[in-house]
């Protein structure tokens, strides 16, 4: 790799950055969104007692996800190599047909601690399921008019072949990049299949139709990331937005876990089908998120328990579903030594030189005394039950007509061209580099 080439955080950088301009100019309530959570972090960050260091606020700043859904294996794989030049790789494997959705799932993220604080875009990408259309006639017609759609263009695919054979990019090669992978993401106003067809797609599932009707997986929300949910839903009605009814995720604590979400529903908007024929299709909506500890595996089984107990009762108002969800979180230990402790949440461990150790204290005495100081490790995936609920309120609760529950990573795996990496693996990796460094400094450990 020679100086002339720019990093792959650089250009992710970049990219997440154009997306937001291009998604404001498309979604105006998107630039409103971020303007709230702009002020509730303001807010939020003044009043908190554990200041957040510089790099974390400029984290909080660019911090966004998106989503898209791509229709063939071949979109995937090559969906893998722009990410790949952004240094995301595919993290998780996420089953929606367990909620009626026709897809599988995964997310591109940046993986190591430094690419995360310098932007940590990530990308929900699902994968249509062909196999789930039950209609033969109807498959067989998604399954054509895929085929004949080419989602990138040919400069880009010119761009990723150069890529390739020089290992990175010039900053202007990275420009043209991302003004090049930017046009895979973009609106299309004008469908590529005509009303009926559309409406027979429709008909199947809301979500085929919008995989398969268009020219491209147009981005469909951007999600930037908040310090209190429960305040931006509060106030998003004061700015003319209105949430969806209840807050995906585990309620409200002290130490947050995991992630919390919330979404509104996009507008109708207008198409142009083939044929002269106008119409209008919701795909697009606006959601914000909060992101707490990353839990292990036995965090994550105690969470996934509790939800299940949670929802045996369903409860459409959002202040007396958090609170029922809260007295169940009740058995969720809800202090960082417990969590620690118990093992139920990974922690990064650092030396804090203001404070002597003493030699062949342990590490509960050194973290007792302060001079190794303790913070969560931020969970940087998603939940499938929360993503089904978050699918559910923006494509309507029409969303049952497919046979769930049967996960297909060997198959997702193949069409990604790659095995997706273990989100437990990542999270221990990240807690073990930190007590390794910290023994370096205190060789007793
Ligand atoms: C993706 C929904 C999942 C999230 O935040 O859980 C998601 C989609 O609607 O395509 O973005
Ligand atoms: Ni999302």
């Amino acid at each position: 790799m020679g100086d002339r080439f720019i990093s792959a955080d650089q250009i992710r950088d970049r990219f997440s950055k154009a997306m937001s301009t291009m998604y404001q100019a498309e979604v105006p309530q998107y630039g409103t969104l971020l303007e709230l959570v702009r002020e509730v972090n303001q807010q939020e960050s003044a009043q908190r007692s554990d200041t957040l260091s510089p790099e974390e606020l400029n984290r909080l700043s660019v911090e966004r996800h998106g989503a898209i859904r791509l229709g063939t294996a071949a979109e995937l794989a090559t969906m893998r190599q722009v990410f790949a030049v952004m240094g995301m790789s595919a993290v998780g494997y996420y089953d929606l047909s367990e909620a009626g959705v026709p897809v599988h799932s995964t997310a591109f993220r940046p993986v190591s601690e430094a690419s995360l604080l310098i932007n940590p875009f990530r990308v929900f990408t699902s994968l249509l399921r062909l196999e789930l259309i039950e209609d033969p006639a109807l498959r067989q017609q998604v399954a054509d008019v895929l085929a004949k759609r080419d989602i990138y263009t040919p400069r880009l695919r010119e761009l990723l072949a150069l890529w390739q054979q020089q290992g990175g990019f010039s900053a202007d090669e990275a420009d043209e990049f991302v003004r090049e992978a930017l046009e895979t993401f973009r609106w299309h106003q004008q469908a590529a299949v005509d009303l009926p067809t559309y409406n027979a797609l429709l008909g199947q599932h809301r979500l085929v139709a919008d995989v398969a009707c268009f020219r491209g997986p147009h981005i469909n929300h951007l999600t930037p990331r908040t310090l209190d949910i429960d305040l931006v839903q509060k106030r998003m009605p004061d700015y003319g937005i209105t949430p969806k009814e209840t807050i995906e995720g585990p309620p409200r604590r002290r130490c947050p876990i995991l992630l919390r979400q919330t979404s509104f529903k996009a507008l109708n908007e207008e198409i142009h089908f083939v044929e002269h024929q106008q119409g209008t299709h919701t795909a697009r909506f606006g959601e914000i998120e909060q992101r707490g500890v990353a839990l292990t595996r036995k965090g994550r089984e105690l969470y996934d328990r509790l939800l299940r107990e949670a929802s045996a009762q369903k409860l459409h108002d959002n202040t007396a579903w958090q609170q029922h969800l809260s007295a169940v979180f009740a058995d969720f230990p809800d202090d960082a030594t417990t969590l620690r402790q118990q093992g139920l949440a990974w922690y990064r461990y650092r030396r804090n030189s203001q404070i002597a150790a003493m030699p062949g204290q342990d590490l509960e005495a050194l973290i007792t005394s302060g001079a190794v100081t303790v913070e969560p490790i931020i969970y940087e995936d998603f939940l499938p039950v929360s993503a089904a609920g978050i699918f559910q309120s923006n494509l309507g609760s029409d969303t049952s007509s497919v046979s769930s529950g049967n996960p297909l990573q060997t198959a997702f795996e193949q069409a990604l061209g790659c095995a997706v990496q273990d989100e437990f693996a990542l999270y221990q990796q990240l807690q073990q580099a930190s007590l390794e460094q910290l023994r370096q400094e205190l060789t007793w450990l």
